[in-house]
């Protein structure tokens, strides 16, 4: 079975959220190896190292942990936090062979990444993704970190795709995309979402759209309900003093405070915390194993339509910096949560529009009856397209995240990805009419090339909302029989 997955983080929101997952991914790997041993779970994610050899070795499955290394490949235009990266609490997985960094940044323009940087940096891109792909076995997809509002995750990182898709065809690509608030500070970040989608359209296997705007929304009402449970007002309630969660102090690996600005450490652990549930089934053992790829073949119906929606419950692992973070009390309750507006990553109402198709990840002690049940329950308030006969696809993987009994992720191919779209495509525009910032994009790239990209995002939300729209046929009428006189 396929296994390994490369990371390629692109971009400060990229790196940031990438440092993140790898501290959670080493926390509930130790939690679960018990012997030390570099285990099959362990080799999707990590490679173990004999450093003392030189050149360093790779050591087998089943032999005992020595330096384990991110499977990564780690892209940033500026310094500050790829060094951060190399001497924070995570250097020690990383390499810095693995880095490929620039001076001077991509000043928030994705022309600039894309079609500056990337050509620039293309063989050495190239180069740097080379080398782990000759280290897997049985690579199974390359996991893009990107942010779209800014110029390196989103312009180099869609560059990136496509060279990627090029290089390796058969290769899985997904990413986790990160869409800019609609009170983003960058005051480009309309032109670079909306570019950064449009590639995402033609180059990825399939995007899980994440909101700045949901993963706020979340972080603070934790925070809220942890203020609510402590007769102290707040502080040792629910969630730690200090901790990110808080929105208090919790900094992150560049330095970057909660306070007086978004609260990033634990937005980025809500979209870390999505990879590793939604890695889970192919890492440990379970009664219904799902890895991505099957996801992908599952749940896209038409290749474009691959922006999958995500909800989590409980949305971060109280194992996460020591939180204890209220789950909800039942089974039952979490398949319902992840319905529920205020668990999705991203700003929507999916039970107001059409379901293509959906997955349900469950981890932990779930079992096939419990699933089945819940689905059953849960289908009649939903809209399923109606050339869908069944939609939903389970997976059910033996090991809860740490500390929890279980856990529920739902990705869902679903209409209401119409909204992003067309709200990006509507910030766009508003800019695009009155020519502003546009000189910066075509000292880079032909202005067909922008607004064609525009025409195409905008036709993609036009696709949800005719698939939302489309309606069972009538029954074909039966012609009357003339009969004999
Ligand atoms: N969730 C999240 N969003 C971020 C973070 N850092 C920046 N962003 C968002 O990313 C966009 C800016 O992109 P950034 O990644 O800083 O630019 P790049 O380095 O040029 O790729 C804006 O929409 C920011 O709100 C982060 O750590 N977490
Ligand atoms: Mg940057």
């Amino acid at each position: 079975m396929p296994r390994e997955i490369i990371t390629v983080q692109v971009g400060q929101c990229g790196n940031q959220i990438g440092c993140r997952f790898w501290e959670m991914a080493l926390n509930e790997h130790a939690a679960y190896n018990a012997k030390a041993r570099y285990d099959e779970a362990l080799s999707s994610f990590f490679q173990n190292v004999d450093a003392r050899r030189d050149p360093p070795v790779n050591v087998p499955v089943g032999d005992p942990i020595r330096a384990l290394k991110a499977r990564a490949v780690v892209v940033d235009m500026e310094e500050g936090v790829t060094n951060e990266l190399l001497t924070g609490p995570m250097r020690d997985v990383f390499d810095s062979k693995q880095f490929i960094t620039g001076q001077s940044g991509s000043g928030n323009n994705w022309a600039c990444g894309s079609h500056h940087y990337g050509p620039m940096y293309r063989e050495s891109l190239l180069e740097q993704v080379r080398r782990p792909v000759e280290e897997a076995d049985s690579l199974q997809s390359f996991m893009l970190l990107h942010s779209l509002g800014g110029g390196t995750g989103s312009g180099l990182g869609s560059y990136l795709l496509a060279a990627l898709a090029d290089e390796y065809p058969d290769v899985y690509r997904f990413s986790v995309s990160v869409f800019p608030s609609d009170d983003d500070d960058v005051v480009t970040s309309p032109y670079n979402a909306m570019l950064s989608c449009a590639a995402l359209a033609e180059h990825a296997d399939c995007v899980l759209p994440v909101e700045n705007q949901a993963l706020m929304d979340i972080v603070q009402s934790i925070e809220a309900k942890s203020k609510n449970a402590s007769p102290f007002g707040g502080r040792s309630g629910g969630v730690l003093s200090g901790s990110s969660l808080s929105g208090v102090d919790g900094g992150d690996v560049a330095g970057r405070a909660g306070h007086g600005g978004k609260p990033w450490d634990g937005m980025n652990g809500i979209a870390a915390n999505l990879l590793l549930n939604l890695t889970a089934g192919m890492r440990f053992d379970g009664a219904l194993n799902v890895d991505i790829n099957e996801i992908t073949m599952n749940l896209v119906p038409f290749p474009r339509l691959h922006f999958l929606l995500s909800s989590m419950s409980p949305v971060v692992t109280p194992a996460d910096r020591g939180m204890t973070v209220p789950a909800p009390r039942t089974l039952d309750q979490i398949f319902s949560e992840v319905f529920s507006t205020d668990r999705q990553l991203a700003s929507v109402d999916p039970r107001r529009n059409t379901y293509m198709a959906c997955a349900l990840l469950m981890r932990g002690a779930v079992n096939i009856s419990d699933a089945n049940r819940n689905v059953e329950r849960l289908k009649r308030g939903l809209k399923m397209a109606h050339w869908v006969s069944d939609g939903f696809k389970v997976g059910l993987c033996d090991r809860a995240p740490v500390n929890s009994l279980y856990s529920a992720t739902c990705l869902a191919n679903n209409c209401a990805m119409q909204k992003p779209l067309s709200a990006i495509c509507e910030r766009f525009h508003k800019l695009r009419r009155k020519k502003v910032f546009l000189h910066h994009y075509t000292e880079y790239m032909d202005v067909e090339d922008i607004d064609g990209a525009a025409a195409s995002i905008g036709s993609l939300a036009e696709e949800y909302a005719r698939v939302d729209a489309s309606r069972a046929p009538d029954a074909v009428p039966s012609i009357a029989p003339l009969g004999f006189r």
